[in-house]
């Protein structure tokens, strides 16, 4: 606890034992011999064949060799960093978690963020779930929340993930689509096991594309209990909720970035972090009485249905914050190994299907991945809490274990490690009762309600985003059969939907609806409720060319950088261009080796020979149009203007001297007065999708 804060740092302390720097060290084998050379072989003279005893070579080759493990079979592609979670409101009526009662502590953790169908070379910005599984090194063991970023899940059962996954994936003779659910293994998937609509509404809307890590929520899916210090159970859902707002890429922007730069999240996380503004969640509960099991439409025990939040509100309750980047990926980001059976006292588990699949897996995964039984002891695993067993032996063991005794019972060890006793973990006593069988359960029977209340619950921009996606994906299947199939199933869970989707790909659409939409909404369900209010970590391009007006750039970029933007210059060429007044303006970036896909909002100062050098660039006339076909905000002064009237922007109005924004182009006469104001709540407001886009091509 050595933090002035009060913070607890033990893991950092302990990872730092475990850390090595190669400052001011000399290059050794494995062995710790120096080497003189590592540039040239041993050989039998100059042109000769290498020699057997050239150990440094053998050693050198022969672990490069064995570099690679096996990557995740899901969400192989992801990216870590460690935090600290606070907690400002207890529990204890709740759980005898120590982490969730005590105020006064801190708990460090390590979080890994991931996409679920790609390899671990694959693109961020693909559309896809994303995992957010948080490792919470207590002082009482670890415990890890393995969750998503959306609150359902594709089935019921875990038997059926394997069947699942292998829809989702590259299909098996030609391993294409490379992290896409777009194809036709996965909407077959999908027609003839409906169980996935409610999901898969989730995966078509812009929840499947998050602008950062930071900016979307995070759920632990499963109902899970919590038990009290009198065993009396609470069911509980767990989730994250980011202090930046819920923000989404545009679909067409998401696949440019994977081209331009597939490491787009990884990179933004990291750079938060590096720049001092840490990602930050709410950690929130909704609690419900073990009594009102039953007191839903749906069971708690279905991992396709959320609980809404008008129903059963989210407590807020605690707040983590992603302050690290770690050391080294392979080490840490990598070789974490989460287990949704790493539970700690307090918190249980519930009969969910999908839940007690899990358990068996994430364990059985960590052996084949990381070889063997001893992960728990790579250092990212490694708990801050004492770790005493009888477990001995198996690849990799790192601790040496002493004593004559390992076993239990066991007198020559004074029969330590000792069992039970104060805080140690005893199940909750569910009393269970029932015939072995083979059969879903009939509570578990309603699949469309939820996909209803979703699509219900979405404002208009986001069901014209959705109905694209589908349109996108189903018109990526080559079987007629199956699109007719998924058009079927839409029209259960809105007619409308399913008529909007037919139509773009070349399906009859049905007549008549199969249910009469039941017209419930929950306003928790939609991005449009969610906070646009920061500017934090979002990227603005101002570009410019010789001749531009440096007071503009300086004012804007201030208030814009003062707000927590990230601000960079663009200009045809990287170095300086001349400002309007004789100045300087350092440029950032050349526009060449970056695109408006990159950035959040574009600002274009005036200065007549700026813009007009501008007007006959193509790569900024493109970069005006294209930010503003994804809805983008953007900013032009004075001469700035003329670009986006040559970029085809066509809600730019300016008459008299008098400054107007409409739907998110700001546009203004002089840096000064409420224009950078008025930009900075343009970029905060994140997107204006009430844009249409017909007029510009880009
Ligand atoms: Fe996972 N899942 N999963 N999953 N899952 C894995 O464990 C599995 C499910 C989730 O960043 C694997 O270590 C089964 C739901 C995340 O390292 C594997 C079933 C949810 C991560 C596995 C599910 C998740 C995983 C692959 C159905 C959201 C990444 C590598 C019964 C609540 C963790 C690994 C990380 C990873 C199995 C369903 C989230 C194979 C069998 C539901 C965030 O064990």
């Amino acid at each position: 606890m050595g933090d002035p804060t009060g913070r607890d740092d033990r893991k950092q302390e302990q990872l730092d034992h475990r850390r090595v720097s190669p400052e001011g060290t000399k290059l050794t084998t494995d062995q710790g011999i120096r080497v003189d050379d590592t540039d040239n072989s041993l050989s039998a003279g100059e042109r000769g064949p290498s020699l057997m005893e050239d150990f440094h070579l053998r050693e050198k080759i022969t672990h490069f060799d064995h570099e690679r493990i096996p990557e995740r079979v899901v969400h192989a592609r992801g990216s870590g960093a460690y935090g600290h979670f606070t907690l400002h409101e207890s529990l204890a009526e709740y759980t005898t978690a120590e982490f969730l009662t005590d105020t006064s502590l801190t708990t460090p953790v390590f979080v890994r963020f991931s996409t679920v169908a790609g390899s671990r070379g694959s693109a961020d910005t693909v559309r896809d779930v994303r995992g957010f599984a948080t490792k919470f090194y207590t002082r009482q063991g670890n415990f890890d929340l393995v969750g998503n970023n959306m609150p359902v899940f594709f089935i019921q059962d875990g038997i059926k993930f394997p069947d699942f996954v292998h829809a989702v994936k590259p299909e098996p003779a030609s391993e294409i689509p490379q992290a896409s659910s777009a194809h036709d293994t996965l909407w077959d998937f999908v027609q003839l096991q409906p169980e996935t609509m409610h999901m898969m509404m989730w995966l078509m809307s812009d929840r499947a594309l998050p602008r950062s890590y930071a900016m979307m929520e995070g759920f632990g899916v499963h109902t899970f209990r919590l038990v009290n210090a009198q065993g009396r159970a609470t069911f509980v859902k767990f989730h994250w909720k980011p202090k930046l707002g819920i923000h989404s890429l545009a679909w067409d922007e998401t696949q440019k970035i994977a081209g331009k730069n597939p490491d787009f999240n990884r990179a933004d996380l990291w750079e938060r972090i590096e720049a001092g503004a840490f990602p930050e969640y709410e950690f929130g509960v909704q609690l419900v009485p073990e009594e009102d099991e039953h007191a839903f439409a749906f069971d708690l025990l279905d991992p396709t249905k959320i609980i809404p939040e008008e129903r059963v509100p989210v407590r807020t309750v605690g707040t983590l914050v992603l302050d690290r980047n770690p050391d080294n990926f392979f080490a840490e980001t990598e070789q974490v190994a989460f287990h949704l059976g790493n539970v700690v006292p307090g918190i249980d588990f519930t009969n969910d299907p999908l839940l007690q699949a899990r358990l068996f897996s994430y364990l059985d995964t960590q052996l084949i991945r990381l070889g063997g039984p001893n992960f728990p002891q790579i250092p990212v695993n490694r708990p801050v809490a004492p770790v005493r067993n009888h477990h001995r032996d198996g690849y990799h063991q790192t601790d040496i274990h002493q004593g004559r005794a390992s076993y239990h019972k066991n007198s020559l060890s004074g029969g330590c490690p000792a069992v039970g006793g104060e805080g140690s973990f005893t199940h909750y006593q569910e009393r269970v009762d029932g015939n072995k069988i083979r059969k879903r359960s009939e509570s578990f029977a309603d699949h469309y309600s939820q996909a209803t209340l979703f699509w219900n619950s979405m404002s208009d921009w986001e069901k014209e985003h959705i109905v694209g996606a589908f349109r996108f994906e189903l018109g990526k299947c080559d079987h007629r059969h199956i699109r007719e199939g998924v058009i079927e199933q839409l029209n259960r869970v809105d007619h409308d939907l399913a008529v909007q989707v037919a139509e773009g790909v070349g399906v009859e659409p049905p007549q008549e609806a199969a249910t009469a939409n039941h017209g419930r909404t929950s306003p928790a369900l939609s991005q449009a409720n969610a906070p646009a209010e920061s500017v934090q970590g979002r990227k603005v391009a101002v570009l410019v060319a010789d001749g531009a007006d440096s007071a503009a750039v300086a004012a804007a970029g201030d208030a814009l950088t003062e707000a927590g933007a990230v601000v960079e210059v663009l200009a045809a060429k990287d170095g300086f261009v001349q400002a309007a007044n004789g100045g300087q303006i350092e440029v950032t970036r050349a526009m060449p080796t970056v695109a408006s896909v990159l950035y959040d909002a574009v600002l274009v100062p005036g200065g007549e020979q700026s813009v007009r050098t501008l007007a006959q660039d193509g790569d900024a006339v493109h970069f005006v149009a294209e930010a503003f076909v994804h809805c983008k905000a953007i900013g032009a002064l004075d001469e700035g203007i003329g670009l986006l009237e040559r970029a085809g922007v066509d809600s730019v109005r300016f008459s008299g001297g008098e400054a107007v924004s409409d739907a998110g182009v700001v546009t203004g006469r002089g840096a000064g007065g409420d224009f950078p104001a008025r930009l900075v709540e343009a970029v905060a407001a994140h997107r204006h999708w009430t844009r249409r886009k017909a007029h510009v091509p880009a």
